[in-house]
């Protein structure tokens, strides 16, 4: 018998952050987003902005589990935070980009998840982006200005379809683990998380990666 989850996530975070970028690297199919031209000094960073919301689907299998991610982005210019209420309602688990180059933004990152996990306090993954010196230090550094507990900080290159990916993966552990485990006896088995878990980032360069009895990878990865 295969256990089935289906799981909202959010990618929220400060403007540029690669929020889009991310999402469109890890869904299996078509993205619907919501780009619009940017203006004033958002149009000297990039051409284009997340005015709504983006929304696309991975999934992800184990030996016995079958799970659904539904993800979702929001804008990262407050101007439409109005848009983070009705994105976040039922959210089971926040990604957290945070651009590495820009440490003048982690302040309003840091804000903006407290006004996610304020309504919703779910597993979090900070997701350190274009980390490309001294990454260890980075981490640290942004641990120390956007400290939230229970979160997992790495890093991420959104441009990439793998790390982009395993960035959703590591959260899927956190929310799988948060889960009750009498949750309509679906809770997994702590032995297919752990033995699910895709180790250290160069080995993950190649998943599949079968480490014992189950692994879990992407659909598309099969
Ligand atoms: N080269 C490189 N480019 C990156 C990296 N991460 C993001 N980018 C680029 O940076 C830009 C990020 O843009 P988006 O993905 O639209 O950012 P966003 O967070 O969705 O932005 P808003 O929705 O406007 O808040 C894109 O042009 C990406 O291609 C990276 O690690 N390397
Ligand atoms: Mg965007």
């Amino acid at each position: 018998m295969t256990d089935r989850f289906e799981f909202k996530v959010v990618v929220a975070g400060a403007f540029a952050a690669g929020k889009t970028t991310l999402i469109s690297a890890v869904a299996d199919g078509k993205l619907v987003g919501t780009e619009a031209p940017t203006s004033g000094d958002e149009a000297e960073v990039k051409e284009t902005t997340t005015v709504g919301m983006e929304y696309g689907t991975l999934a992800a299998l184990g030996d016995g589990v079958h799970v659904d991610l539904n993800v979702y982005g929001v804008p990262g210019q407050s101007r439409f935070s109005f848009m983070w209420d009705i994105v976040g309602v039922g959210m089971d688990g926040l990604v957290l980009l945070v651009d590495a180059t820009r440490p003048e933004t982690w302040e309003e990152t840091a804000g903006v998840a407290a006004h996610f996990r304020r309504s919703s306090p779910s597993p979090t993954v900070v997701a350190v982006n274009r980390a490309r010196e001294e990454p260890a230090r980075i981490i640290e550094q942004v641990k120390a200005a956007i400290p939230i507990e229970g979160a997992d900080y790495l890093l991420c290159d959104p441009t990439d379809p793998i790390s982009a990916k395993n960035t959703l993966i590591e959260l899927l552990f956190l929310v799988l683990d948060a889960l009750p485990d009498d949750d309509e006896g679906l809770a997994p088995d702590e032995d297919i998380v752990e033995s699910a878990r895709l180790g250290s980032r160069d080995e993950r360069e190649s998943v599949p990666i079968p480490t014992g009895g189950s692994s879990l990878v992407t659909e598309s990865e099969r």
